[in-house]
């Protein structure tokens, strides 16, 4: 038997392909943005009409399939991970940077089954960059394999991770005092390109060493955490620990020993889980 999920996966490039194309037609025009959680958690109509257009065409193909998308989650609905094939859809994964037309913006689907990824798919929409990786496959950005740096010494890495504002004061301090404690090591430098699967993808290609973050979902992290892993690099917990796609928080390295190292710096704050409301 051939691979049974190779249809879902090419599936996806399609859709992520057209998705791309409307994102980057609505850069054309003018942009009207809402907010959501607080005053700095923007949403277009754009994420929105972009994660209809996935969900009603896979679904079309793939009927019984379930879905996890950051919009439909912000309108109520489910993000309980079950053991169902299940499609984990970031529309535009890097808003803020979309409504200031910075060109870090991608579409991320990562697919999984029995809750493991199968494959992940970024279309990094302005650059026209495409990442996929099938699990046990490799990685390739535009078809071409891509593989991390392999750095191994944290002072010589270049970190990613997101430098936004937090209504918690206490968490604001935290994530501030990390960047201190960070960029103090010293390493090589801190960026903050602002899409968690650009990052990823970023770290998957070499271009950077690690990416950390506490506070993003499973639909920034699904994607980009399979095309790390299959570009032989790590995605693990903030604590060094074990990678738990429902956990909002990973680093993901170009080698254990820059992650483990990583997380020795890193002062935890809580950030909840996605799947709180169900198991
Ligand atoms: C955003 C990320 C960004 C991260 C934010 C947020 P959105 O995704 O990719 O890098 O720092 O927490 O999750 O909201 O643009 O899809």
């Amino acid at each position: 038997m051939g691979d049974p999920w190779q249809e879902c996966m090419e599936d996806c490039v399609e859709v992520a392909k057209q998705a791309g194309k409307i994102i980057r037609e609505a850069l054309e025009g003018d942009i009207t943005v809402m907010h959501k959680s607080s005053q700095v958690d923007l949403v277009t109509e754009t994420d929105q009409r972009v994660e209809k257009l996935i969900i009603s065409s896979i679904k079309a193909k793939f009927p019984t399939h379930s879905f996890i998308g950051e919009e439909s989650v912000a309108a109520g609905a489910s993000s309980v991970l079950t053991d169902d094939p299940t499609w984990i859809i970031d529309p535009i994964d890097g808003t803020t940077n979309f409504v200031h037309r910075f060109p870090f913006v991608s579409v991320s689907i990562g697919f999984t089954v029995k809750k493991e990824i199968i494959f992940g798919v970024v279309y990094s929409c302005i650059e026209d960059k495409m990442y996929t990786a099938r699990i046990g496959k490799g990685a390739f950005c535009n078809g071409v394999p891509i593989k991390v740096s392999g750095q191994e010494d944290l002072n010589r890495s270049l970190v990613l991770t997101e430098v936004g504002f937090k209504n918690d004061p206490q968490r604001f301090e935290t994530l501030m005092a990390n960047l201190r404690r960070i960029i103090s090591i010293p390493v090589h430098g801190i960026r903050s390109p602002g899409s968690a699967a650009v990052n990823m993808c970023m770290v998957a290609s070499g271009s950077a060493d690690a990416y950390y973050h506490m506070g993003i979902h499973c639909w920034d992290m699904a994607g980009g955490a399979a095309v790390v892993t299959e570009a032989g690099g790590v995605v693990v917990d903030i604590s060094g620990g074990p990678f738990d796609l429902m956990s909002r928080r990973l680093i993901a390295a170009s080698s254990r020993a820059v992650a483990e190292r990583l997380a020795s710096y890193i002062t935890e704050f809580p950030v909840g889980r996605d799947d709180a409301d169900g198991s």
